[in-house]
């Protein structure tokens, strides 16, 4: 039996799971489970990384004690984009700012000063977008040029925690290709960009291919935590490359979509797809755990609900799951809609209110009861797939039968199921830790245990359950479709 520690880290929670790997079946148990949230601080929103950590520790602490011994390795992988500063001691340099921050908008404008969306798109095949690391980077250089100078190696987050546990300084290619910096030919960091934005090149850990194995954890840190040294691996940094090594997916026309803060959907392809349409359209390309690309559209997903339900709960009127369950039952359908990739939404002081703004500026009716604003979302969602996957297969000449979503998000089956009704395709739910699976697939991979994502996917399929949703009420979602198609021609500031 082979047993792995994974680190998923999500932007709303993180945890520590145990894989179990028998030969023929893999098993998952959660360890530790904790709270992660972006700080707001001196007018910018920043990662707690010191607790981060922290907790991570403390997950370790909790599997020793419960006696899991002779683990095979630990890696970790995370949400994209963010990163960490280390001085030339391997000193943090201050608190990693969150994609949240609002910088990224000034960033986005710098960027596009000194290279077009084209350029952008063409080097890295990443969609320009305010979120991309490249627009952070943007951002501090002009307010704050001390903490590049000062700053000796950027870590992307997996690997600023990997460095921690193991003292080795290596950017992962999955999590890199989310930067907007890495050159999607050579697979390395686009030396001519960072002249561009004066990014001090030496700065840029070397990019390791995934299921690299770092090296062992510090002797430091099996002293604090009383266990025998772990080889630490670089398997897939991205969360959702690593969703997408854990989906069942059955063949290439089956889409995957990973559903937690954001949703990612896509398809898995040999090369990169960079033409004028998957740039108009706001596709992007990133790595995934095999050497592919990932053709995706990340889109807003459950944040939109999960901020609403933070207004409530400091209201005083917090819902649970099922309340929510039951609110969006009640709720009449097809009400209002809106593109749930506004830039608006990337971060508002009030969803709540956001969100009726946005429907009364275009003239729908405002939502007013909880159940309303959530279908309006929810429904909104599930239409914006459909308008995804439409233009998914016109950029690849597939048609896509069945959608397998996995990760947190598919525990709300209204999701799952409006999914199925606007995309009018199946909808394969499962497994919910897809990214911790993914993960801990990455893991056997750099061990031999596995050979390949093929044989992954099987495994998945033969040791997780899943939950069939068959398409309903064709006409109705047509028409809310064909509405909803009508509203994001209209002030489309990102799609
Ligand atoms: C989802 C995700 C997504 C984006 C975003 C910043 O967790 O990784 O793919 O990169 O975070």
């Amino acid at each position: 039996m082979k047993k792995v520690w994974a680190f998923d880290l999500g932007a709303s929670n993180g945890r520590l799971m145990l894989s179990k790997f028998s030969g023929d079946h893999l098993e998952i148990e959660e360890v530790h489970r904790f709270k992660n949230e972006p700080v707001f601080l001196t007018s910018h929103y920043y990662w707690d990384i010191l607790k981060i950590f922290d907790e991570m520790k403390t997950g370790i602490l909790k599997s020793v004690k419960q006696g899991h011994g002779d683990i095979s390795s630990v890696a970790v992988d995370t949400w994209g984009v963010d990163f960490g500063l280390l001085t030339k001691q391997g000193e943090i340099l201050g608190n990693p700012f969150s994609y949240r921050d609002s910088q990224t908008f000034r960033g986005i404008n710098l960027v596009l000063q000194k290279l077009s969306a084209n350029e952008w798109f063409g080097i890295s095949g990443v969609e320009p977008a305010p979120i991309n690391t490249i627009c952070q980077l943007a951002a501090i250089q002009e307010r704050n040029p001390e903490l590049l100078e000062q700053a000796n190696s950027l870590l992307l987050t997996p690997n600023l925690v990997s460095y921690l546990f193991s003292g080795v300084k290596a950017n992962e290619f999955t999590i890199s290709t989310t930067t907007s910096m890495l050159n999607i030919e050579q697979r390395t960091w686009d030396e001519e960009l960072l002249d561009t934005f004066q990014i001090p090149k030496g700065i840029m850990a070397p990019v390791v291919e995934p299921g690299t194995v770092l090296g062992p954890t510090l002797e430091s840190i099996n002293q604090e935590l009383n266990i025998n040294p772990v080889p630490v691996i670089a398997g897939a940094g991205h969360d959702t490359a690593c969703a997408l090594a854990a989906l069942p997916l059955k063949d290439d026309h089956s889409a995957f979509m990973s559903c937690g803060t954001w949703i990612l959907l896509g398809v898995q392809v040999k090369e990169p797809v960079i033409t004028k349409q998957s740039l108009e359209w706001g596709f992007t390309n990133e790595g995934t755990m095999d050497g592919d690309y990932r053709l995706l559209k990340n889109s807003m997903g459950l944040w939109l609900i999960q901020q609403c339900k933070k207004v409530w709960e400091k209201e005083g009127s917090g819902i649970s799951y099922t309340e929510e369950a039951a609110f969006v039952k009640e709720a009449k359908p097809f009400q209002s809609f809106i593109n749930p990739d506004l830039d608006v939404f990337l971060n508002p002081i009030d969803m709540v209110k956001k969100i009726q703004n946005v429907c009364q500026e275009t003239h729908q009716s405002v939502p007013e009861t909880k159940g309303e604003i959530l279908r309006v979302i929810l429904e909104s969602l599930a239409l914006k797939y459909r308008w995804v996957i439409e233009r998914m297969e016109q950029l690849t000449g597939k048609r896509i039968h069945v959608i397998n979503m996995g990760g947190g998000g598919i525990q709300n089956e209204w999701l799952c199921q409006f999914t199925a009704n606007a995309t009018q395709r199946q909808v394969v739910a499962g497994p919910i830790e897809v990214s911790s699976i993914g993960n801990s697939i990455g893991q056997l991979l750099a061990l031999g245990e596995i050979n390949n994502l093929a044989e992954a996917r099987s495994l998945v399929a033969s040791s997780f359950t899943t939950t069939t949703y068959e398409p309903e009420n064709p006409g109705e979602w047509q028409q809310a479709y064909e509405r909803f198609t009508d509203l994001i021609k209209q002030g489309r500031n990102h799609l």
